[in-house]
C-alpha cells in the first residue's frame, strides 16, 4: 500500500485530539482527515462540526473511520488517553495511558501502515518509547510532540520579555516533556546574538533571575492552565500542525521533537526531546546542540528520571 502524503488520522477525539484536527482543517496541508475514537459518537460528532467550517477553509474529507482507514495516511497523530487532573504530573498518568496507548499499537500493527506514528498523549516521551517497541518500526518513524509546545511556550514568554517576534528567537526546551525538562540556555539566540546580549540590549542586566521566572512560568503552564480550565489543547494542536508540516511538506525542520538516543551526550535507549530535522521520513538526525556542563548533567538526571519509569515496562 502506497502512502497518501495528503491524509492524516487523528486516535482519540477528546479535547487535544479534536483541536488538533481542527487546527489542521485550517492548515490545508491534508486533503483527507480520518477521526477514531473508542468513543465513536464523539468522533462522528468531532467531524461533523470540524466539517461544517470547511466552506470557510477549504475543501477536504473529514470522517470518523476505523483502523481499516489507516494504512495510506503518511500520519497518525495519537492523542488518545487520560489527561492531568489538577495536581497530577504527566508521569501520574502513566498507568492509565500506557495500556490504552498498547491497545492502539496492537490495532494499527494488524494494518500494512509505512507513514510516521506522531505520540501527543502523556507522558508523551514513555509513551513514545512505549509505541516504538509494541510497534517495532524504525526510530524515524515514532516521534513524540515531546518539547515543541514547551519551547513554543518558552519563545512566546521571551518574545514578550524582550519585545521581539518569538518566531526571531532561536531556544530550546530540551529533555523530558514534564518536571525534569531543561532550558538549553547556552545556545539560545535572539537574531543571532546570544540571548544575554539580546537581553542588555533591551535594558535587562538580571540574567539568573529572568532566565528562572521565565523558565519556571514555562514548566508550570500546563499546571497553571489546569487550574483554571482543566486541560490544555490549542498551543499542543498548533504544535501537532507544525510538525505536521514538517513531515507532509519534507521541510526538513528543526524541532525539538522526542526520538530515540542512540549515543547522544551519553545518552541511549531513551526517548526525549532534543532538537531534530524533521522530515518526510520523519526523524532524518538528531541535532545535538553544545550544552554546558550544568545544562548536560540536567540532561542527564532528565534521561534518568525517564529511564527509571521505562525499566518498569521493560525490566
Ligand atoms: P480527553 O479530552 O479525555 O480525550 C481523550 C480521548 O481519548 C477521549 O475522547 C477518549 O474516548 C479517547 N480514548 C480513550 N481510550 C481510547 C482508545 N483506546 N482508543 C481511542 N480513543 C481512546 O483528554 P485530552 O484530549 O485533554 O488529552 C489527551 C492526551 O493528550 C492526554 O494524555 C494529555 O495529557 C495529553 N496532552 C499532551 C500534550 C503534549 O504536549 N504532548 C499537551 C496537552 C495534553
Amino acid at each position: 500500500m502506497s502512502i497518501d502524503s495528503r491524509k492524516v488520522v487523528v486516535v482519540g477525539c477528546g479535547f487535544v485530539g479534536s483541536s488538533s484536527a481542527f487546527a489542521l482543517m485550517q492548515s490545508k496541508l491534508f486533503s483527507e482527515m480520518v477521526l477514531i475514537d473508542a468513543d465513536h459518537d464523539r468522533a462522528e460528532g468531532e467531524a461533523m462540526d470540524i466539517s461544517h467550517g470547511m466552506a470557510f477553509a477549504s475543501p477536504m474529507k473529514i470522517y470518523a473511520g476505523s483502523y481499516d482507514d489507516i494504512t495510506d495516511a503518511a500520519v497518525i497523530v495519537i492523542t488518545a488517553g487520560a489527561n492531568q487532573k489538577p495536581d497530577e504530573t504527566r508521569l501520574d498518568l502513566i498507568r492509565k495511558n500506557s495500556a490504552i496507548m498498547k491497545s492502539i499499537i496492537g490495532e494499527i500493527k494488524k494494518r500494512p501502515f509505512e507513514g510516521i506514528l506522531l505520540i501527543v498523549s502523556n507522558p508523551v516521551d514513555i509513551l513514545t518509547y512505549i509505541a516504538l517497541k509494541e510497534s517495532g518500526y524504525p526510530a524515524n518513524r515514532v516521534i513524540g510532540s515531546g518539547t515543541v509546545l514547551d519551547t513554543g511556550r518558552f519563545r512566546y514568554e521571551l518574545g514578550e520579555h524582550l519585545g521581539v517576534d518569538s518566531r526571531s528567537i532561536h531556544a530550546f526546551i530540551i529533555g523530558e516533556h514534564g518536571d525534569s525538562e531543561l532550558a538549553a540556555w547556552s545556545e539560545a539566540r535572539v537574531g543571532g546574538m546570544p540571548i544575554n546580549d539580546f537581553c542588555e540590549l533591551r535594558g535587562h542586566y538580571d540574567h539568573e533571575a529572568s532566565m528562572e521566572k521565565i523558565f519556571n512560568s514555562v514548566k508550570n503552564s500546563a499546571y497553571e492552565i489546569i487550574a483554571r480550565k482543566h486541560a490544555t489543547y490549542y498551543g499542543i494542536a498548533m504544535a501537532v500542525c507544525r510538525i505536521c508540516a514538517a513531515i507532509v511538506r519534507n521541510e526538513q525542520s528543526i524541532l525539538p521533537v522526542s526520538s530515540l538516543m542512540t549515543g547522544e551526550y551519553g545518552l541511549e535507549n531513551v526517548v526525549l526531546s532534543i532538537p531534530a530535522v524533521v522530515d518526510e521520513n520523519g526523524i532524518e538526525t538528531v541535532v545535538p546542540i553544545e550544552l554546558n556542563e550544568t545544562e548536560l548533567s540536567k540532561l542527564q538526571q532528565s534521561a534518568a528520571v525517564l529511564k527509571k519509569v521505562i525499566a518498569e515496562f521493560y525490566p
